[in-house]
């Protein structure tokens, strides 16, 4: 091979070689750009073990969603040829959701459409990611990883809903609000599963709340208390507390009787249920958490 031919095929190998580096370097470039500015963001792998391990924990026993706290959810989903389980998870609207994803055979990939959702679904290890659907809508989730020959059945949905429609639609389903149900998922991670509180940092509600609702105004306060929350210093049998109960209007008026019932008769006391027109006369009157600490001392005392 004479000289010139050497310089020839060494000077396209040279450019052949910037080229591919460059195509690298674009692509490291459009990564970094989206995970700083898309928030795009990796998914944690937040445990591992068998996939029998895994899958007998409760969230993965009976997936779905959970509320965790005011306004945050956890959903557990599990992928198997070809279904996502639960087929359709329903969650509201601005809040914050932490899916937790693991897979019962093979590797699936869990792609929520028109989001940048996107994560791989693997046996033997849960995926977590968190997120916020700020436009509501019906989203398909769909598998991005060939699983076997029902593949492209593996279709499952998101609906995401205003907060008011989630709850205005459980009524729908199981007739009136479940006063233990709605304590359960909105009351119990602070006031305890059984309204024994905690001293000094929640109040208890089993007994307290009957003594309150006995008060004049009594019934009045409750409802406030749930629909404008309670902020400031308050004493009950010696015990101060000074923290902050969340306001609950995303609760039904329906919802808010049969959870004020609940705990008013967790103790087993007895009293005149509560009326979704009694709420209803308190909603709308814009009260901030701190007028109702004015009206408790009004009705309770300092
Ligand atoms: C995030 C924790 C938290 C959650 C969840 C929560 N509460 Fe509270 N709740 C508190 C705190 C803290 C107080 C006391 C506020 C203060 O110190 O001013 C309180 C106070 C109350 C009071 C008034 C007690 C009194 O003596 O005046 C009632 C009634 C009550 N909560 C009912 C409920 C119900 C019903 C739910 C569910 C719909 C609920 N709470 C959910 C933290 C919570
Ligand atoms: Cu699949």
């Amino acid at each position: 091979m004479d000289e010139k031919h050497h310089d020839q095929i060494a000077k396209w190998e040279r450019r052949w070689i910037a080229g591919s580096a460059l195509m690298t370097l674009t692509f490291v470039f459009f990564i970094a750009y989206s995970l700083a500015t898309e928030g795009a963001h990796i998914a944690q792998s937040a445990a591992r073990g068998t996939p029998e391990q895994l899958l007998a924990q409760t969230i993965f026993t009976d997936p779905g969603v959970r509320a965790t706290g005011p306004n945050q959810y956890d959903v557990s989903i599990v992928g198997q040829a070809f279904v996502w389980q639960p087929e359709t998870v329903r969650v509201p609207v601005d809040a914050e959701i932490t899916f937790y994803l693991t897979a019962r055979d093979v590797i699936h990939g869990w792609q929520v459409e028109n989001t940048n959702l996107n994560v791989e679904v693997i046996p033997g290890e849960v995926s977590r990611l968190q997120t916020t659907f700020s436009r509501p809508g019906r989203y398909r989730v769909s598998c991005n990883e060939y699983c076997g020959i029902g593949h492209q059945n593996m279709i499952g949905w998101i609906e995401v809903v205003p907060a008011s429609q989630l709850v205005a639609e459980v009524p729908v389903e199981t007739g009136p609000a479940d006063g233990a149900a709605v304590y359960a998922s909105n009351c119990a991670s602070c006031h305890g599963a059984n309204g024994a509180g905690v001293a000094g940092v929640f109040p208890p509600l089993a007994g307290h709340a009957a003594d309150l609702a006995a008060l004049d105004g009594g019934r009045t306060y409750l409802i406030d208390t749930l629909l404008y929350g309670l902020q400031g210093a308050i004493v009950i049998d010696g015990t101060s507390y000074s923290g902050v109960m969340p306001a609950w209007p995303q609760l039904s008026d329906d919802a808010i009787a049969a959870v004020l019932d609940h705990i008013v008769t967790l103790d087993g006391s007895d009293g005149p249920e509560f009326t979704v027109e009694e709420v209803e006369a308190e909603r709308g009157k814009g009260l901030a958490a701190s007028d109702v600490l004015t009206l408790r001392q009004q009705v309770v005392g300092p």
